[in-house]
Order: C-alpha cells, then sequence, then structure tokens
C-alpha cells in the first residue's frame, strides 16, 4: 500500500493533505491520487469490518476524503476536457444507500467531459428514477450501490424501467465498490463500471 493510502487508513488527516498537496506539486495524475485513496478507504472497510474501527472512524475517513476531494476536484473538472462526450446522464444512489463519495467523483468527471448530468443524490426512491428518465430522455442512467442489501434495489430499479416501457430508450450502468459482473447479472443493467473513468467512457461510447 502506497504512503498516501496507508495515512488514510491510519485516519492521520495532516499527513494525508501534506502527501496530496505534494503529489500534486510534483505534477502527479489527479486519477492515480483518487486510486490510492480509494486503496486507503479500502482498507478502512476492512478495519471497520474487523471491528477494529467503528462507525466513527468510517465517519472520519469519509471527511477526510472529502477535503481531499476539495483539493482534486478543480483537477479533475479539467483533466477530460479535451475528448468532449455531450448528452444527459441521470445518476443517483439506490435507495436504502447514503454512500456518494465515488458518485460525485464519477459526476465531476462526467461535467468535465461535457455532459449534462441530472444528481438525484443518494437513498434516491425507485420511482424516481423512473420518473427522471421518462421526464428527461436521458440515454444513460448510472446507479450506485456500495452495499450488498442494495443489490436488490438496483434490479428493482431496472425492473421498474422495464414496466414503464422505458428499458429500450436506456442504457442502465452501475457502479460502487462491491459491484461486479454477477451483480450486474442479477440486477439486469446494461454495464458495470470498475471506476469513474470507465464509467466515464462507457458513457461517451452511448453518445458516440
Ligand atoms: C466512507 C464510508 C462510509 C461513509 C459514507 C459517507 C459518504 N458520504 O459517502 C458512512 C460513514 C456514512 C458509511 C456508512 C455505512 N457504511 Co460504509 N463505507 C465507507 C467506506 C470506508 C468508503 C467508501 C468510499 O467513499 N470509497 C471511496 C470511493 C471513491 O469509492 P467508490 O464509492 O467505490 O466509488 C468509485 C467506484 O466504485 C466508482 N463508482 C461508484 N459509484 C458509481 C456509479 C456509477 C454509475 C459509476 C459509473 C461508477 C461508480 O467510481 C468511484 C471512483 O472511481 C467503505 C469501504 C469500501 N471498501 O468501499 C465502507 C462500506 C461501503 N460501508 C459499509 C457499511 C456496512 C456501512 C454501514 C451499514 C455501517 C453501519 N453499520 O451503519 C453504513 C450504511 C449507511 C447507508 N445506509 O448507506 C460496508 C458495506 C459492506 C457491504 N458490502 O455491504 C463497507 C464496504 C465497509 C466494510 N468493509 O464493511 N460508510
Amino acid at each position: 500500500m502506497g504512503d498516501l493510502a496507508q495515512a488514510l487508513a491510519n485516519l492521520e488527516e495532516k499527513k494525508v493533505y501534506q502527501l496530496i498537496d505534494q503529489k500534486i506539486t510534483e505534477g502527479a495524475n489527479p486519477l492515480d491520487i483518487i486510486q490510492e485513496c480509494n486503496d486507503g478507504m479500502v482498507r478502512v472497510g476492512e478495519l471497520f469490518s474487523e471491528q477494529k474501527y467503528f462507525i466513527s472512524q468510517l465517519i472520519y475517513s469519509a471527511e477526510i476524503l472529502k477535503q481531499v476531494m476539495k483539493k482534486l476536484d478543480p483537477l479533475l473538472s479539467g483533466i477530460q476536457a479535451d475528448s468532449a462526450g455531450g448528452g444527459k446522464i441521470i445518476i443517483g444512489t439506490v435507495k436504502g444507500d447514503i454512500h456518494d463519495i465515488g458518485k460525485n467523483i464519477v459526476i465531476t468527471l462526467l461535467k468535465g467531459s461535457g455532459f449534462d448530468v441530472i444528481d438525484l443524490g443518494v437513498d434516491v426512491p425507485t420511482e424516481k428514477f423512473v420518473e427522471s428518465v421518462k421526464e428527461s430522455g436521458a440515454k444513460v442512467l448510472g446507479l450506485s450501490a456500495l452495499l450488498n442489501f442494495t443489490y436488490p434495489v438496483m434490479k428493482e430499479v431496472v425492473d421498474a424501467i422495464n414496466a414503464a416501457g422505458l428499458r429500450d430508450k436506456v442504457k442502465i450502468i452501475i457502479g460502487g465498490t462491491p459491484i461486479n459482473e454477477q451483480v450486474r447479472e442479477y440486477a439486469g443493467a446494461d454495464y458495470y463500471a470498475k471506476d469513474a473513468v470507465a464509467g466515464v467512457n462507457i458513457c461517451k461510447e452511448i453518445y458516440a
């Protein structure tokens, strides 16, 4: 694990910011910095599962990561500006789930690529996704979920889009740390994105 990931996993707030500033000054790619932060957050999650960390540490890690993202956001917005995409994209974290740091990174990158993003927020009721697809005419719907008990909720959204007769009008992409190809198949989504960049590339393909 890199020094930054380790500092984040240890919740050494000041050290994290120092390392970020240093990496930015050295001209590191912000996406690599995010990847390293991700590794640190995965470690925080493991420590939580092992009951070495508790909910307060989970909250603290999120606060640190949010501050980190404030530093990285301006760099991210410009990163893909040369490879412009376009079109409407709806995105939200499914009902029962309030994790949004990853979703917000995806949004920053999408906007930086020229997409018009409709952010429905977190804990989004299934009907709201359906309404939004109907009203906006967006060709892409992105669902974020980090809890394994929200997999059935993603399936519920896909089924509801089907029932509303909209399934052939919209491509559905799912993402979030525990999501993989099996979950995509189970939920009936079109794509699974392993990270924000993969997600943006899929959106570009769809709107190409
Ligand atoms: C921070 C955190 C929290 C914070 C969230 C704050 C916030 N505003 O988001 C708080 C403290 C609120 C929290 C709460 C809980 N959490 Co939590 N949390 C985490 C932690 C440590 C990091 C998540 C994170 O931000 N990662 C960094 C971001 C950048 O990564 P990411 O979200 O994966 O996003 C990237 C990609 O996945 C992708 N992506 C994400 N979404 C999408 C969507 C689309 C469309 C696309 C294209 C791409 C994409 O792009 C991003 C950038 O590349 C994880 C550990 C882990 N392994 O993930 C646990 C974790 C997700 N939490 C967990 C749990 C259990 C909980 C709680 C139930 C704890 C509790 N007992 O209360 C609650 C649930 C609350 C709820 N109802 O949602 C478990 C889930 C286990 C499981 N698989 O079900 C984890 C895995 C920890 C663990 N190992 O136990 N948590």
